[in-house]
């Protein structure tokens, strides 16, 4: 039987990946036929995305698997939270959609929580406060860009925009839903309550999908464009969080937690439903909608953002420097020199990270990281530290006992990052696969064409698929006054 190939586009806040996937002897085969940068663009005092750049570097991927002449059976796209595009029936874009660091939101999302209450917008839809969320830049626009929405038929999620933008049909795809703090997961519908209070105009809501539906047929258009035929669409779980824990390599038992690692650390555990009460609440915990009606029970946590910002302005100085030779460099610094709160709102989105790192020992009385290596090692150290008490705090919330967490996503390459993990939480590490997003986004198109029968499944098939390095603890004593002095500087 000839092979069928699933392609994933898979968009990150830094790179954009276009990804062919296969079922051959009983293992994946995934190949990375293109890549390219995505970063947002600063313009006229804010912060975009260029979409359509991002769109027409997709279709370079696409035409260059056309060309290969094999039988592709299905494209799906998965890509960051919270932000979305406005179009309507005759214009495919009415605006550069915002990036979620746009700083438009701030005094927004301080008043939107004045007026109606953390309670009430929390039971609504047990998501993490962040004035990233989507809500908070609807009603921005709202305010602001009335004219614009008057004439939006619709908001889109940037993965199910660029789906719509492939197959004509606009459906938001709940995994996404869920991360706009505007989804209530008990009722599974968009909020009305929400979207009442906030005077968001109804019509912008277009219908919610599970994971894993086929939306149809790539368009005519792009199919002669492109020479791709008879090629569906399929909404897998739009947002890259929840295409990569699909794919973490876990078996049935629930003594697991993971960490989706790249931009942002996401850490959490499955539940089978959402756990909305006032701990989680106070915890500052979220509930997001997973393959299969899971819930992602986890906390954003800011991530390798740290790094990556701190080698932009390296860079921006004329010192180039890769990952992996940051994590060298990092190795070879003296340890727990200085610590941060990565969860400090100044790293959010700060003008020159160095600074803003600088800045938070300044006032914390510790010595400034003076090299690129001091700077990669506190921001390491600090995040491990922040891995420990997020996983203490999990299982004093939902009760259950965590003894391995698997680190999927691009930041598990770090094997100092890893072993930090370890020593910090004093729990056995499972790193990989790296590419656990596109792997989530092809597999979840295998189970919607029919290939794959259950979560189970596509889990089993990763673990078979891909080798995964383990790291056991190790210096318990250094790490344990490290969270004494960390925490410390949390509870300032
Ligand atoms: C990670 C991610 C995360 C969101 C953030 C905006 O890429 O999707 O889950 O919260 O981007």
């Amino acid at each position: 039987m000839k092979n069928r190939y699933y392609v994933a586009c898979d968009l990150g806040a830094e790179s954009g990946r276009v990804m062919l996937g296969s079922v051959s002897d009983g293992k994946l085969v995934l190949e990375e036929v293109h890549r390219f940068p995505t970063g947002a663009v600063r313009i006229q005092g804010s912060l975009r995305w260029n979409i359509l750049g991002i769109f027409e570097a997709l279709k370079v991927g696409l035409r260059k698997i056309a060309a290969r002449g094999i039988e592709v059976v299905s494209l799906s796209v998965d890509s960051w939270g919270v932000d979305y595009a406005l179009f309507n029936e005759r214009q495919p874009l009415l605006a550069l959609p915002y990036q979620y660091r746009d700083a438009r939101t701030e005094k927004r999302y301080t008043h939107a929580l004045e007026t109606i209450g953390r309670e009430k917008i929390f039971s609504e839809t047990g998501i993490q406060f962040m004035s990233i969320n989507t809500l908070y830049h609807l009603i921005a626009d709202v305010e602001e860009n009335s004219d614009l929405l008057s004439i939006a038929d619709q908001f889109l999620t940037i993965a199910d925009y660029v789906n719509y933008l492939f197959s004509g049909v606009a459906r938001v795809e709940v995994s996404l839903a869920s991360t706009t703090q505007i989804y209530n997961p008990t009722k599974k519908t968009w909020s009305d309550e929400l979207i009442r209070h906030f005077n968001l105009p109804q019509r912008l809501f277009p219908p919610i999908v599970s994971s894993g539906t086929i939306l149809g047929p790539i368009t005519a258009e792009l199919s002669s464009e492109n020479n791709l035929r008879d090629v569906e669409v399929v909404a897998t779980c739009s947002h890259d969080t929840g295409a990569a824990v699909a794919a973490v390599p876990a078996g049935a038992d629930d003594d697991w937690a993971y960490l989706s690692s790249g931009t942002w650390s996401l850490i959490g555990v499955e539940l089978p439903e959402p756990k909305i009460d006032d701990d989680v609440l106070q915890g500052n915990y979220t509930n997001e909608a997973g393959f299969g009606g899971t819930t992602r029970f986890l906390k954003n946590i800011v991530g390798l953002w740290l790094l990556q910002e701190s080698r932009r302005s390296w860079q921006r100085a004329g010192q180039e420097y890769d990952y992996a030779e940051l994590n060298a460099m990092a190795e070879s610094a003296e340890p727990f020199r200085s610590l941060i709160d990565p969860d400090d709102a100044r790293f959010l989105s700060p003008e020159d990270m160095p600074e803003a790192i600088a800045s938070f020992c300044r006032d914390t009385g510790q010595p400034e990281p003076q090299s690129p290596s001091e700077f990669a090692r506190c921001i390491l150290e600090s995040l491990a530290l922040l891995y420990r008490e997020t996983l203490d705090t999990i299982e004093r919330l939902t009760g259950r006992t965590i003894r391995r967490l698997h680190i999927v996503g691009g930041g598990s390459q770090s094997t100092l990052l890893n072993q930090f993990a370890a020593n910090a939480t004093g729990r056995k590490v499972l790193a990989g696969p790296v590419e656990a997003t596109a792997i989530g986004n092809v597999l979840i198109q295998a189970y919607a064409m029919k290939d794959l029968d259950s979560l189970a499944a596509i889990r089993e098939l990763v673990g078979k698929s891909f080798t995964i390095d383990e790291f056991q603890p190790d210096e318990p004593q250094r790490w344990s006054d490290a969270q004494q002095r960390f925490a410390t500087l949390r509870s300032r």
